[in-house]
C-alpha cells in the first residue's frame, strides 16, 4: 500500500523531529489514528482526559523544553475544546501547531454533523497561519508553514485536514504550474542593533545614578550578560512571573517577582530607580513600573511588534537578549558609587526574613505561605515548576527560590485555570529525566486537574525519572478571587460562587496507584515534601490550607506585610468578621486595589 496523506503527515512530523504529539481521538481525524497505528516510529500520540488539556500538554512542553508543541484534536468539539489552551500559547508567545479533523468535503457547508466553520474558528487564535489541506500536494506546504511560522514568530498556528483528504493516496507537490514544493529546516536568527541604536541605550543607561533592571521570559538565557551588567551599573532586577527562571533568586541583588503577586524589594527598586532597563519583558502592569516622570527607560526585545508598549521608552532595541547585552557592555561605563547597589540588597535580605517569618506564622490548619517556604530549599536543581493560577501563585511567586537549572512558568498572560497538572505532564515528556511539580488550588483541581491525574496514572511508568508531585491547596474556596473580591468590592465572599465542595485528593490518587498523602498539620509539612520527593512514583500531596491567609500586595509596608497577617489569623473576634464578612479596613488598605501606603 502507498502512502496515505495522514501517513505523510506522520512522517513529515518526524522529518521535523516532532517527538511528541498531545492529543485525543475522534472521527474526524481517524484517518490520522489509523495511520499512527501502522506507524511504528516517534511521533508518540499522548493521550489526554480532554482537548484543552492536550493543548496545554503542548504548551508545557514547549516551554520547559524551548521546542515547539503539536497537539492535534478532532473536528467540531474536539476543535473548540483546544481553544483555550491554544490562546494560552499564543499569549505567552509559546510555538503551538494545532492539528485538526474536519467533515469530509463532500459534506462541507451542508451544515453536517460536528461540522464548524474551523477556518473562522481559528482565526484570531492561530492568525498567523491557519490553513485547510484540501489535496495531497498540499500537505508538505501548509505543515512546514504551520511548523515554520509556529516556531519563528513563537506563536499558534492549525493545520485543518478533513477526513476524507487523510485517507487519500499522497502525491507530492511537483515541478508545474500552481505547485508549491517545500523543504524542511528552519535557521534560527539573533538580532542585534546597530552600534549607533546600542550608544544611544548606553547613553541613557550611563547616564543614571539608581539603575533598574526588569527581566521577562525573553532574557532567558541571558542570566551571565544580565549578570555583568547589572554588576557594571550597580544594578538591581526584578523579574517578571514568565521570567521567574532567568536568574537565580540566590544573587543577593535580585528582588524576584514584580507586580501583585510580587516583593516588596521589587517594588520599591522600582519607585525609586532613576533608571529603566527592560529585557525581554512585556510585563503589562504599568502601575507597578516607575512613574512616567521619574526614570529615563530603555527596553530590549527580540520582537518589534511588542516593543515600545507599557512604559514611555526613550529607545527600544530589537535584539536577542544575550548578544545584544554582550555588544552593550564594553559601551557601559562603571558606576562606582554602590550605595543604590547595596540599599537593593539590603531590602532583598529584609525580605528573605520577612518571608520566613510569614511562613512561621501558625494558620488554621496549615498557612500555605509555609507549604511553599518548607519546598524551596528543598527543590532539586533541576526542577521544572509548574504553578496553575489561584492564591497558590502568589507564594510561587514570593516563596519559591530559584536556582541552579532550575525551570518555572505558569500562564503568565491568560492567567487561566487548569494549566497547572497538564504543564507538568508535557513537562514529563519533554524532560523526562527531571522531577515536575506543579502547584495547584482545588478549584482548578475540580477543573481539570482530578482528570488529569488519571493521565499521570497512565503513562508515568514510561518516564525514566517517576517523580511529578502534584500539590494540592485544599481550602475549599476559590480563594484568589475571594480576596479580590474583598479587595475590589468590598464584599463579602458570595459563598455560591466561592465555596468548593470537599474532595478525597490524596485518597483519589492513591485510588489510581499513585502515592496520596494528605497534610492536616504546619509540623508534617516538611516531612511530606521529603517523602513526595524520594517516592518511587508520581505523588499527590494535598495541603489543608487556611483560606484566611492573604496575599498582601507589594506596596504594604514592611510592617504590614508582616503585622497584617498575625493580626487577621489571631486577632478573633477579627479573624470571624474578616473572612466572613471580608469588608474590614484593616485588611482592605493591603489589598490590590485597597489604598497605597
Ligand atoms: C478558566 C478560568 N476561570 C476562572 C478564573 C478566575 N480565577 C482566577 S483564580 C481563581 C480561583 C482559583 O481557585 P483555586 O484553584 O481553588 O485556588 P485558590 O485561589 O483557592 O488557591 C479563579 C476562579 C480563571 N483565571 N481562569
Amino acid at each position: 500500500m502507498g502512502q496515505t496523506v495522514a501517513d505523510h503527515l506522520l512522517e513529515r512530523l518526524r522529518e521535523w523531529d516532532v517527538d511528541h504529539v498531545f492529543g485525543y481521538a475522534g472521527d474526524g481525524i481517524n484517518g490520522l489514528l489509523a495511520a499512527w497505528e501502522r506507524a511504528e516510529d516517534p511521533p508518540m500520540f499522548v493521550q489526554s482526559r480532554h482537548e484543552e488539556m492536550s493543548a496545554f500538554q503542548a504548551v508545557g512542553y514547549a516551554k520547559f523544553t524551548g521546542r515547539t508543541g503539536v497537539c492535534v484534536a478532532t473536528s467540531g468539539p474536539g476543535a473548540i475544546h483546544l481553544l483555550n489552551g491554544l490562546y494560552d500559547a499564543k499569549l505567552d508567545h509559546v510555538p503551538v501547531v494545532a492539528i485538526v479533523g474536519q467533515t469530509n468535503r463532500s459534506a462541507m457547508g451542508g451544515a453536517y454533523q460536528q461540522e464548524v466553520d474551523l477556518l473562522s474558528l481559528f482565526k484570531d487564535v492561530a492568525n498567523e497561519y491557519c490553513q485547510m489541506v484540501t489535496v495531497p500536494e498540499q500537505l508538505p506546504n501548509v505543515l512546514d508553514r504551520a511548523i515554520r511560522i509556529a516556531t519563528s514568530r513563537r506563536t499558534v498556528t492549525a493545520v485543518i485536514v478533513p477526513a476524507d483528504v487523510q485517507e487519500l493516496d499522497y502525491s507530492p507537490p511537483g515541478h508545474e504550474f500552481k505547485m508549491v514544493p517545500s523543504s524542511l529546516d528552519l535557521s534560527r536568527s539573533s538580532p542585534i542593533p546597530s552600534p549607533a541604536d546600542l550608544q544611544r541605550c548606553a547613553d541613557v543607561l550611563n547616564a543614571g545614578s539608581k539603575v533598574a533592571i526588569l527581566v521577562g521570559q525573553g532574557a532567558r538565557g541571558a542570566a551571565g550578560e544580565i549578570t555583568e551588567v547589572a554588576d557594571l551599573l550597580g544594578a538591581g532586577v526584578a523579574k517578571a512571573l514568565l521570567g521567574k527562571d532567568v536568574l537565580s533568586d540566590e544573587l543577593p541583588w535580585v528582588t524576584g517577582s514584580i507586580g501583585l503577586l510580587g516583593t516588596r524589594p521589587s517594588y520599591e527598586l522600582m519607585t525609586d530607580c532613576d533608571t529603566l532597563l527592560v529585557v525581554g519583558s512585556n510585563f503589562p502592569y504599568t502601575q507597578f513600573l516607575p512613574e512616567f516622570e521619574q526614570a529615563r527607560a530603555v527596553q530590549i526585545d527580540i520582537d518589534p511588534t511588542m516593543l515600545g508598549l507599557r512604559y514611555p521608552f526613550e529607545v527600544n532595541l530589537v535584539g536577542d537578549a544575550a548578544p545584544t547585552l554582550r555588544a552593550l557592555l564594553p559601551l557601559l561605563a562603571p558606576k562606582p558609587d554602590r550605595s543604590w547597589r547595596e540599599t537593593v540588597e539590603k531590602n532583598v535580605a529584609r525580605w528573605w526574613e520577612v518571608m520566613q517569618r510569614r511562613a512561621d506564622v501558625s494558620a488554621d490548619p496549615i498557612n500555605p505561605e509555609l507549604v511553599f517556604h518548607e519546598l524551596s530549599p528543598r527543590l532539586p536543581v533541576n526542577a521544572l515548576l509548574a504553578a496553575d493560577s489561584g492564591s497558590g501563585t502568589n507564594w510561587y511567586a514570593r516563596h519559591i527560590r530559584m536556582r541552579g537549572q532550575m525551570r518555572g512558568t505558569l500562564s503568565g498572560t491568560l492567567a487561566t485555570m487548569g494549566c497547572g497538572v497538564p504543564y507538568a505532564i508535557g513537562a514529563k515528556f519533554g524532560r523526562p529525566d527531571c522531577p515536575a511539580f506543579a502547584f495547584v488550588g482545588d478549584g482548578a483541581m475540580q477543573m481539570n486537574g482530578i482528570n488529569e491525574i488519571i493521565t499521570i496514572a497512565k503513562y508515568w511508568r514510561e518516564w525514566s525519572n517517576p517523580c511529578l508531585v502534584v500539590s494540592v491547596l485544599h481550602n475549599n474556596d476559590l480563594n484568589q478571587v475571594t480576596w479580590e473580591l474583598r479587595a475590589m468590592e468590598g464584599s463579602p465572599a458570595f459563598l455560591p460562587s466561592q465555596e468548593l465542595p470537599d474532595f478525597p485528593y490524596a485518597d483519589y490518587a492513591t485510588s489510581l496507584g499513585l502515592l496520596g498523602i494528605k497534610v492536616e498539620r504546619a509540623e508534617d509539612v516538611g516531612a511530606a515534601w521529603d517523602e513526595a520527593l524520594a517516592a518511587d512514583r508520581p505523588c499527590l500531596l494535598e495541603f489543608m490550607t487556611d483560606p484566611a491567609v492573604p496575599p498582601i500586595p507589594p506596596h504594604a509596608t514592611w510592617d504590614q506585610m508582616e503585622k497584617s497577617l498575625e493580626s487577621i489569623l489571631r486577632g478573633d473576634p477579627d479573624r470571624a468578621d474578616v473572612i466572613k464578612q471580608g469588608v474590614k479596613s484593616k485588611i482592605q488598605e493591603f489589598l490590590p486595589g485597597g489604598s497605597r501606603s
